[in-house]
């Protein structure tokens, strides 16, 4: 069993080199993909979370953390990403104007790609404009919201009124610490999802692969 005390130790600390030496030492070891991102980086990030928001530390720790975090991503994309098959569909994400947090929608992304699609990450802090032009260029059947903050969730019910006004056809998923089953239906979105895992099985289902 990996030392994940170790890794957890130095994701909270900031250390990426470390963090992305001992996931490659774990995944070398014989854990699988899913056991280090959530008991050596998950878990890690949570108790950062815990942390930050009884003010022990604060937005500079919370970004090195971040930073140790996409080290560790880094080594696992490729694995949970790997699949030599044509695409089976596309889709297409993006952490919702006004929010930066990029880490759980990456996770999505990477999963959701692992599964078969082709995807498409528009990135953090996208208008609902930039989402309405990027959906009639690439035409995926399903897109992915994240926000992570209590104050962007509202752009994601502005984004998916833009969408609809622009009359494409296309499936509506939406995700992120705050969200949830009734939030997404409150907006009229096509599903939610609580983590990237479950993720996939919506984007499946959504798209009649599933
Ligand atoms: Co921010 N931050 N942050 N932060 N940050 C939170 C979200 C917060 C909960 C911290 C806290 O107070 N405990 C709090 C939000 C409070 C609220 O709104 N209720 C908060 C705050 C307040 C802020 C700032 C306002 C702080 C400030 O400046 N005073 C600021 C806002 C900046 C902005 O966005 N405009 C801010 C900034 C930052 C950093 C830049 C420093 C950094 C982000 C770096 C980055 O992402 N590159 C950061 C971080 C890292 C966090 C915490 C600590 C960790 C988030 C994370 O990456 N978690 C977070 C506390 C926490 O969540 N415990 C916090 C790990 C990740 C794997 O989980 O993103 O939840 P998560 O993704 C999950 C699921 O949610 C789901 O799947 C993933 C797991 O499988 N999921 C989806 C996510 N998107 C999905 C989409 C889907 C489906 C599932 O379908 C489309």
């Amino acid at each position: 069993m990996p030392d994940y005390a170790e890794m957890n130790a130095a994701l909270q600390k900031g250390n990426a080199p470390l963090v992305g030496e001992l996931t490659k030492k774990a995944l070398d070891e014989g854990a699988s993909p899913k056991e280090v991102l959530d008991k050596g980086l998950i878990a890690a990030m949570g108790v950062v979370g815990e942390k930050f928001k009884k003010n022990e530390v604060y937005v500079p720790e919370v970004l090195i953390a971040a930073r140790a975090m996409h080290a560790g991503l880094a080594v696992l994309e490729p694995i949970l990403a790997e699949t030599g098959v044509e695409p089976i569909g596309v889709f297409m994400i993006g952490t919702v104007k006004g929010d930066l947090h990029d880490i759980g929608k990456n996770l999505v992304a990477m999963m959701v790609k692992g599964a078969g699609y082709k995807v498409v990450d528009l990135g953090i802090d996208v208008t609902p404009d930039k989402f309405v032009e990027a959906v009639k260029k690439e035409k995926p059947g399903v897109i992915g919201l994240s926000a992570l903050l209590t104050t962007t969730m509202p752009m994601m019910k502005s984004t998916i009124e833009a969408v609809r006004a622009a009359g494409v056809d296309v499936k509506i998923i939406v995700g992120g610490a705050p969200v949830t089953q009734a939030y997404a239906d409150e907006i009229g979105a096509d599903g939610y999802s609580p983590d990237a895992a479950s993720a996939v099985g919506l984007v499946k289902e959504l798209t009649g692969v599933a």
